[in-house]
């Protein structure tokens, strides 16, 4: 297949756009679509100080490269969740991480080590909690969410960009269709506003781009990242969506990008979910200043790293 600019091979061939493209026009579209996605739904300004979280996967070096490029302020966090598993996987991540930045001594890139900060890993943490049952996805993402917040407000950043792209959005959709969480469809959007005092304003400045996509802009970058998803993630409902979605997009090229475009749509054009009201009044919490819906005391991040550190302590104690 040719490049639809110029004569030489594409080297991808994007179907929903009928698009292909080599490497030297594949580059700059990438540039040049992200800057039009980031003006279109006004995700951040030249002005504005951005903090990209990074994972060490191919969106999220991706994003922090393209908006380097584009000439934003761009910082990186990488937070340590010291899960390793069988595929050393935070350890390769920080490698790929500090690679990256190797590359590009100008970025400055900030470090949290969960077991350092909070006393204990993921995976320790999980075990210790009654959180999210036998897996630790949930203490992961509070986690997670509570350090990217933190970090982003005690930076003085204006906000904080994720490398989330289409299929992770379309997953995320089809999931919250199928069980019609209607507070979450609500929610959901590649710009969430700073709702409550305490919070950073969020963005996904790679929603429009389907994931091979990324992984294409990674190899003509010369980005490394890791390919092993985190051992958790195994069974996750977010995988097995993203299987049927690409069985339905080999079928109707573009249907991921239609269901995505068509429910942002629904939601500014119609006024969908517009009146689905959040029952919760957010105020902050007195141990750590981040808005929760627990008018009484400290947050569910407080509590659970409270009561992680005092099973800790008495472990030690035995
Ligand atoms: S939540 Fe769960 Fe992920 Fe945390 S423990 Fe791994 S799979 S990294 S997106
Ligand atoms: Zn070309
Ligand atoms: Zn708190």
């Amino acid at each position: 297949m040719k490049c639809r600019k110029c004569s030489q091979t594409a080297v991808i061939n994007m179907r929903q756009h009928k698009l292909a493209l080599c490497t030297e026009h594949y580059i700059p579209w990438v540039a040049e679509q992200t800057a039009r996605f980031i003006k279109k739904y006004k995700m951040f300004g030249p002005e504005d100080k951005i903090l990209v979280a990074v994972s060490g996967g191919k969106d999220s070096l991706a994003l922090w490269d393209v908006l380097d490029v584009l000439g934003y302020q761009i910082d990186g966090l990488y937070i340590d969740l010291g899960i390793d598993g069988d595929v050393g996987y935070s350890t390769q991540s920080r490698a790929m991480i500090d690679a990256f930045v190797e590359k590009r001594p100008h970025l400055k890139l900030t470090v949290v080590d969960v077991a350092e900060t909070l006393g204990a890993s993921i995976p320790v943490a999980a075990r210790l909690t009654l959180r999210g049952k036998d897996k630790p996805c949930s203490v992961c993402g509070m986690t997670r969410r509570h350090i990217m917040n933190r970090v982003a407000r005690e930076g003085g950043y204006d906000v904080l960009a994720t490398g989330h792209n289409l299929d992770d959005e379309v997953a995320t959709l089809l999931g919250n269709t199928l069980a019609w969480l209607t507070g979450y469809l609500a929610r959901q959007h590649p710009v969430l506003p700073a709702s409550a005092e305490g919070l950073v304003r969020k963005v996904k400045p790679l929603f429009r781009f389907y994931e091979r996509e990324m992984a294409a802009y990674a190899l003509v970058r010369g980005i490394d990242y890791i390919y092993a998803e985190c051992p958790y993630s195994e069974g996750a409902s977010s995988i097995y969506y993203k299987e049927m979605l690409n069985r339905l997009e080999a079928d109707r090229p573009g249907a991921k990008l239609q269901f995505f475009l068509r429910f942002l749509y629904t939601k500014e054009v119609d006024g969908a979910f517009a009146n689905v009201e959040s029952d919760v009044t957010l105020s902050p919490c007195p141990t750590c200043g981040q808005p929760t819906a627990n008018p009484e005391g400290p947050c569910s991040f407080c509590r659970t790293w409270d009561q992680i550190r005092e099973r800790l302590a008495m472990q030690v104690g035995q």
